[in-house]
This record gives structure tokens, sequence and C-alpha cells, in this order.
């Protein structure tokens, strides 16, 4: 049974560029509900452990360099079938194969630089969610 959850952040090129607002109201109105929301700025550390599941890929270096080199907007996202829908927003990785409309189809700048995150799977969903809102400061 699909969730109804997503973890999603706004990454750092579209932050600097002063793409938060747009973004956030696309997402909304998506139809998407913003259940916890913050701005920061990450170590790279923090994102090693966020992105651990890219260890091996071979952009793996460039990419948490490029999480923590300004603030991202972490968020959890609900709507039914959220995971699903919210990729479907978002539009495919690479900006230049992402539908016209999509988020990063209008705010990305590259494969890297995508504009925004969203979580692959229900599962994934929960453990990125927990990792940067947790349980006890949620409603
Ligand atoms: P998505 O974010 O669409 O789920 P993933 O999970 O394949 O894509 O990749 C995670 C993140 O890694 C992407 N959001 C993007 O920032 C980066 N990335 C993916 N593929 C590449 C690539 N070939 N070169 C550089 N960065 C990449």
């Amino acid at each position: 049974m699909s969730g109804n959850l997503t973890y999603s952040m706004i990454k750092p090129e579209a932050v600097q560029k002063g793409f938060t607002g747009p973004i956030l109201s696309h997402i909304q109105k998506a139809g998407f509900r913003i259940t916890a929301l913050k701005m920061l700025k990450i170590s790279e550390e923090v994102a090693g452990k966020f992105y651990a599941i890219h260890k091996e890929r071979p952009f793996f270096n460039d990419l948490i360099k490029y999480i923590s080199s300004g603030p991202i907007v972490p968020m959890i996202l609900e709507k039914e079938n959220a995971v699903e829908e919210f990729r479907k927003l978002i539009g495919a990785t690479n900006p230049k194969n992402a539908t016209p409309g999509t988020i990063r189809n209008l705010y990305a700048e590259s494969i890297e630089q995508n504009a925004i995150h969203g979580s692959d799977s229900d599962e994934n969903a929960v453990i990125e969610a927990d990792f940067f809102f947790p349980r006890s400061d949620r409603f």
C-alpha cells in the first residue's frame, strides 16, 4: 500500500537563486500539505550520512560538497500516494529530460544542481523525514 508522506528538500542553487517561494507555492498548488519545514546549512559530514545510500556512486563526493555548500530547505509533505505523486511533480533527475511544467524543468540548473529532492520510496521517505525532523517536534 502506498503511503501519504514524502520527504523533500530545496537544494542550495535553487535557494540561492530565490526560488524557495515559487517552489513552495508550486507544491501547495499541487495539493501537498507542508507538515514540517525549515532552512539550514548542513556540514559535509551530515550530508554524507543523508546520502549514504549513494556512497558507491561516482558522483558521491561532488554531491555531498554541493548539498552542504549553502542553505537548503528540508520539508515533509503529505498527500495521498505522496512519493509517486511528488516524483511526477518534480520531473526527471536530469532537468533536460524533465517534462515541461515540472519543478526541475522550471527551476533546475543541471543533473547535479537539480533544484529539489523527492524520496524514491515510502520506506526512504520515512527514513529521510526522521533524519531531518525528530518525531517529538512533529504534529
Ligand atoms: P533523484 O534525486 O531523481 O532520485 P538519484 O537518487 O539517482 O536521483 O540521485 C540523487 C542525487 O544525486 C540527484 N538528485 C542528483 O543531485 C545527484 N545525481 C544523480 N545522478 C547524477 C549524476 N550522473 N551526476 C551528478 N549528480 C548526480
